[in-house]
């Protein structure tokens, strides 16, 4: 073996020491049973106490009931603060666009402002657009540190839900309000009544789906440009052997819509040229793919657990990332290649990554210099091995959209779909959303779940990193209308729809709950979503985020099933209230089901229930 070609084999050898993904890390490390089941407290430090429900306590006396609540509740308020952090980022973003201080961004959707003003309670008329932008935006703002009264877009949601949420006195007051009350309720000593606990993580939760995750989405729309229908292409295969590759990851797409115009810099694409580059490639990876996938058909090289195995392709020059389900490990694994990875957000640096911050009045020169880097990078690749091959989808499912397909531009409205809902040709509405997890045989799980739904005539609503799964099965394309039941396929075929409608990003299940709100509005489904025919699933679920998803689903009166595990199975009691005596209180519920056919059964079940309660035709088979 001469010199050269032992150093190579060194090297390769040396990746494949280091190059450890999540996939065999999940191997290596053991769950612990006490922290997986929800039973391990760490509130303080005479602890941490692991304890069973057998009768032992923890130091202080908590129960296992009490601890399993409070970690549940943590975790929502965890989830809650990410999606409202984010929501409260695009918000500032949005009024500096108004005032003009955030050169490149303007306001694009003038109809979307002038519908959230009205929903707000703001008259448009007369107002110019910025101005009107401005006492939106101040709205929204005062939301997130309102300290009574209730949040501004409760208001949207079906009376009949807002009196249930009063009387429960959960409605949320404000989103930072309730996140803190929740925190110190749940510190040592304070709240220690499962239920108590577990109802003041529902107003968290609302306060994150009614809250911060809707203010993103809104806003987003309104700055960005509201989603209509697109032909997109997803998996490692959209990287290009011959151009500059530039991955985004993260969740906020305020810095990649404008990565989408530093990449069509003419200077930029020169300099591309002379670096022996054939043009520049942007891809997404997570819920960031999923903002510009949606508003710009960008293309996604995959979800969650493809972001070490991108660079693994030797092809990413740059992986710019921001906050939320970004691998601490990506310089480890970038080190084993040529990849720089960019971090942008103050919040998020990571070790062995390079920081270039992103603010409101130099994001075009952030931009411009994150490709520049990229440029710079490339003729540093070593050995290249890309995946061969993509995958058509068709995203863009927002719910205005939904609304002009179904309904027309003019007569715009969810009539047709609830006449199918209720003549039986759909049976219901299922969102399986969420994440990826290496602990399941990750894809089959939602994948199966997704074709059982469909085979039933369920319609499936999809975002996050589920809906990258769905595309990757090829599942997000009209042509999967033939794996339905004989009445969705025929709902499809008329529609020229996808049986499973790509709805967005992890904030964006907020449009699920519009959706959920505008079906109950438009009437023959009963007065609250907690009557109509809808449920959701998580079924690969792994982050913090997907309880807040799930607990606010719940707390909207819709049945939500979670895969993978259950994070209070280690308290029956805490489990019951959550799979059975929350059901009664707010009318969604709870369900654990690791198996995907077993889950479709079980949600079908609870579509079917509804069914029955309002006396609809027997479905098609
Ligand atoms: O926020 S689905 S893995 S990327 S947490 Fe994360 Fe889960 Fe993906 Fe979107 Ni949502």
């Amino acid at each position: 073996m001469d010199a050269p070609e032992k150093a190579l084999v060194e090297e390769k050898a040396k990746q494949e020491r280091v190059v450890a993904t999540a996939f065999e890390r999940a191997q290596e490390l053991l769950p612990c049973p006490f922290g997986a089941s929800g039973t391990c407290c760490r509130a303080c430090f005479m602890g941490p106490c692991r304890v069973r429900e057998d009768g032992r306590v923890g130091v202080c006396g908590a129960t296992a009931a009490s601890i399993a609540a409070k970690n549940f509740a943590r975790m929502v308020a965890a989830g809650a603060s990410a999606h409202s952090d984010h929501g409260r980022e695009v918000v500032l973003l949005f009024l500096a666009a108004a005032r003009g201080e955030a050169p490149g961004y303007e306001i694009r959707d003038e109809r979307k402002l002038h519908m959230l003003a009205r929903a707000l309670g703001i008259d448009p008329q007369g107002k110019a657009k910025r101005e009107l932008a401005v006492e939106v935006g101040e709205r929204l703002l005062a939301d997130f540190g309102r300290q009574e009264g209730e949040l501004s877009l409760l208001s949207r949601a079906p009376e009949r839900r807002q009196e249930r949420w009063r009387r429960l006195r959960i409605a949320p007051r404000g989103v930072d309000r309730e996140v803190v009350e929740m925190l110190h309720r749940t510190s040592i000593g304070v709240d220690q009544d499962p239920v108590n606990i577990l109802m003041q993580a529902a107003r968290t939760a609302l306060a994150d789906g009614w809250g911060g995750s809707m203010i993103a989405t809104e806003l987003q729309d309104i700055l960005f440009g509201t989603p209509e229908p697109l032909r997109a292409k997803v998996d490692l295969g959209v990287l290009q052997e011959d151009q500059v590759n530039i991955i985004v990851h993260g969740h906020e797409p305020q810095l990649p819509e404008l990565l989408i115009q530093a990449v069509e810099d003419p200077e930029l694409l020169e300099l591309a040229r002379k670096r022996g580059a054939s043009g520049i490639n942007l891809a997404g990876i997570c819920c960031t793919a999923n903002e510009i996938l949606m508003r710009h058909g960008i293309p996604i090289a995959g979800s969650f657990l493809y972001q070490e195995l991108a660079i693994m392709t030797g092809a990413v020059d740059v992986m710019v990332v921001d906050v939320q389900c970004v691998m601490p490990s990506l310089p480890t694994v970038a080190s084993c290649f040529h990849t720089q990875i960019i971090t942008t957000s103050e919040k998020a640096k990571i070790p062995g990554a390079d920081h270039l911050p992103f603010q409101h009045d130099n994001a075009l020169e952030t931009a411009k210099e994150i490709v520049r880097r990229a440029i710079e990078n490339f003729p540093n690749r070593g050995p290249v091995d890309i995946p061969k091959g993509t995958i058509d989808l068709i995203a863009g499912f927002s719910h205005e959209t939904v609304n002009y397909i179904l309904g027309g531009r003019y007569r715009a409205t969810y009539r047709p779909l609830n006449d199918a809902v209720i003549d039986g040709r759909i049976r219901g509405v299922v969102g399986v959303v969420g994440c990826n997890n290496p602990r399941v045989n990750s894809g089959y799980v939602h994948t199966t779940l997704i074709r059982e739904l469909i085979a039933h005539n369920i319609l499936v609503l999809t975002t996050g990193c589920g809906a990258i799964t769905a595309a990757k099965a090829e599942l997000l394309v009209p042509e999967a209308a033939e794996l339905a039941g004989s009445g969705l396929r025929e709902v499809c075929e008329a529609v020229g729809i996808p049986p499973v409608l790509h709805m967005g990003s992890c904030v964006d299940n907020s449009r699920l709950l519009v959706a959920a709100t505008e079906m109950v509005k438009i009437g023959g489904l009963g007065d609250d979503i907690s009557e109509v025919p809808v449920a959701g699933a998580a079924p690969e679920w792994m982050s913090e985020k997907a309880v807040a998803i799930g607990h606010y689903f719940v707390a909207s009166g819709v049945p939500v099933a979670f895969g993978v595990g259950f994070p209070t199975l280690g308290s029956e009691t805490a489990s019951r209230f959550l799979f059975e005596g929350i059901e009664e209180l707010v009318g969604g519920k709870w369900i654990y089901e690791p198996d995907p056919v077993e889950m479709a059964r079980r949600l079908i079940e609870e579509i079917e229930k509804r069914r029955k309660a309002l006396k609809l035709q027997d479905a098609y088979s």
